[in-house]
């Protein structure tokens, strides 16, 4: 099995607290910082046995992950294998999607950070006591450079991303860590999230087992101007009022409803008792005994946000074992005030922190990102980009498959209800791997 006191809580069962910091630095003297990186730092991190059960669980939750510059200011030179990571995210701002730098948070753009602390609790209190306490032991040894505070959103909307729809519902299951995969959830070796377990074939350093690539994006989400499409466009169909038919249009660009219900089970209307029960909500392929496969998007579109992103049954069956990520992300920023619905137009930015883990940036987030979700022909050609994340560097986005009336009909989006404001590759480390190597 797999060594749970060793591996960062984050990774394989997500620090999901209501409250999120994460607190970008650089290291300004690396001498200093690897003896506090021992002191002070490995103490708080959690583990994943920490998070299984509530009564183990400290008050506030603590990871830790290192850039590649990072890792060479503490002077680990060692290749963990993966040249994206090496790189560092504003290397491989041109292949994401992203018009240029322009909406990039200015800290993001270049290798000036060195790691991100995540900090997670109830309260912001409690965030910002650690974060406190945590300062003050590193003094001078780090810089903050950029921080980020992160918030479920307020009741009825806990769990739900800020376009409203559930988030959090399809991770992969872990062979050997996951006791009871739910009907419909991925089933993986533990390789495709932690280095140098089975299912890894990399060359690593012995130190860099079970730990993990982190990739964050800092994702802006234009929710009034969304919502506004939404309106404008509705489904048009027989039986469907047009609210209706907007929340149908919002449904096929993300593939499941607000509820967590999928279309590919729910096709018309959200179903609110499906979207709630883990043991039916992720149980589909996208295979229907009466429809094929290939041509039909009847009940989910091929440029569904969860089809592009996970093709199931459409790519292989039994499914393929790549291109398969651990997501960990949270919202961020306020809920939508009255003037911004009023106006159709985001004033305050909001959107998803967010956080996946992956052995291979290439083969997770890079693939999700690039290859599927940005390829106007993936899964077939016509099919268009991803309507939520895939971007065309600013271009207009065609989009076919959203009418489930007329499925050759395209949509011209001219609008990224999704922004990239950047972020930076990571590698979160076992905790032997920072006492034994990066603090020493
Ligand atoms: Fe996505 N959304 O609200 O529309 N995502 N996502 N995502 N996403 C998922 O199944 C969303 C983003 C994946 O296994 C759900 O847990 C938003 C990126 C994957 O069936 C919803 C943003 C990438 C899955 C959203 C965003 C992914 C997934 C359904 C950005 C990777 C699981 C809830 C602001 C490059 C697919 C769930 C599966 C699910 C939304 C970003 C990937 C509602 C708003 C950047 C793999």
């Amino acid at each position: 099995g797999l060594n749970l006191d060793d591996i960062q809580g984050d990774i394989l069962v997500g620090m999901k607290k209501n409250k999120q910091l994460f607190y970008f630095f650089s290291i300004a003297d690396p001498t200093d910082f690897k003896g506090k990186l021992a002191a002070d730092i490995l103490p708080l991190i959690t583990t994943t046995n920490q998070l299984l059960s509530v009564s183990t669980q400290p008050i506030t939750l603590v990871n830790i992950a290192f850039s590649q510059t990072g890792l060479t200011a503490l002077n680990v030179t060692e290749s963990l294998g993966d040249s994206f990571f090496a790189g560092g995210q504003f290397q491989d701002l041109p292949n994401l999607g992203d018009p240029g730098s322009t909406n990039w948070v200015p800290e993001f753009t270049g290798t000036g950070i060195h790691g991100v602390l995540l900090f997670a609790s109830d309260t912001d209190d409690n965030i910002n006591n650690s974060v406190a306490s945590l300062e003050s032991a590193l003094g001078d040894s780090i810089n903050k450079v950029y921080s980020l505070a992160a918030a479920a959103r307020p009741a009825p909307n806990v769990g739900h991303e800020h376009f409203g729809f559930l988030d959090g519902i399809s991770n992969p299951a872990i062979n050997g860590f996951t006791a009871n995969p739910m009907p419909g959830q991925s089933n993986l070796s533990a390789g495709t999230i932690l280095l140098g377990e089975t299912g890894d074939s990399a060359t690593r350093p012995a130190w860099a087992k079970d730990g993990s690539f982190l990739v964050f994006r800092q994702l802006k989400q234009l929710v009034p101007e969304f919502d506004k499409f939404l309106t404008d466009n509705p489904i048009v169909q027989h039986g469907l009022t047009r609210q209706q038919g907007s929340d149908l249009l919002g449904a096929r660009m993300v593939g499941r409803w607000k509820s967590g219900a999928p279309v590919d089970l729910a096709p018309l209307f959200d179903d609110p008792v499906l979207g709630a029960d883990p043991t039916r909500n992720n149980d589909f392929t996208f295979q229907h005994p009466n429809a094929v496969l290939s041509k039909n998007q009847t009940r989910c579109p091929f440029s569904a946000h969860i089809r592009k992103t996970r093709p199931r049954a459409d790519l292989s069956t039994p499914e393929v074992t790549f291109g398969h990520i651990m997501r960990a992300g949270i919202p961020y920023g306020p809920e939508v005030s009255a003037h911004e619905a009023a106006s159709n137009t985001t004033s305050t930015e909001r959107g998803l922190a967010f956080v996946s883990y992956q052995s291979s940036i290439s083969g997770g987030f890079r693939l999700l990102q690039q290859t599927w979700a940005d390829s106007a022909s993936f899964i077939h050609s016509g099919v268009g980009v991803d309507p939520i994340i895939g971007a065309l560097a600013g271009a207009p986005r065609v989009i076919s498959g959203l009418d489930p009336t007329n499925a050759a009909k395209t949509v011209r989006l001219t609008t990224d209800f999704v922004v990239s404001r950047g972020g930076e590759y990571f590698f979160s480390p076992s905790l032997s791997a920072i006492a034994s190597k990066l603090s020493v």
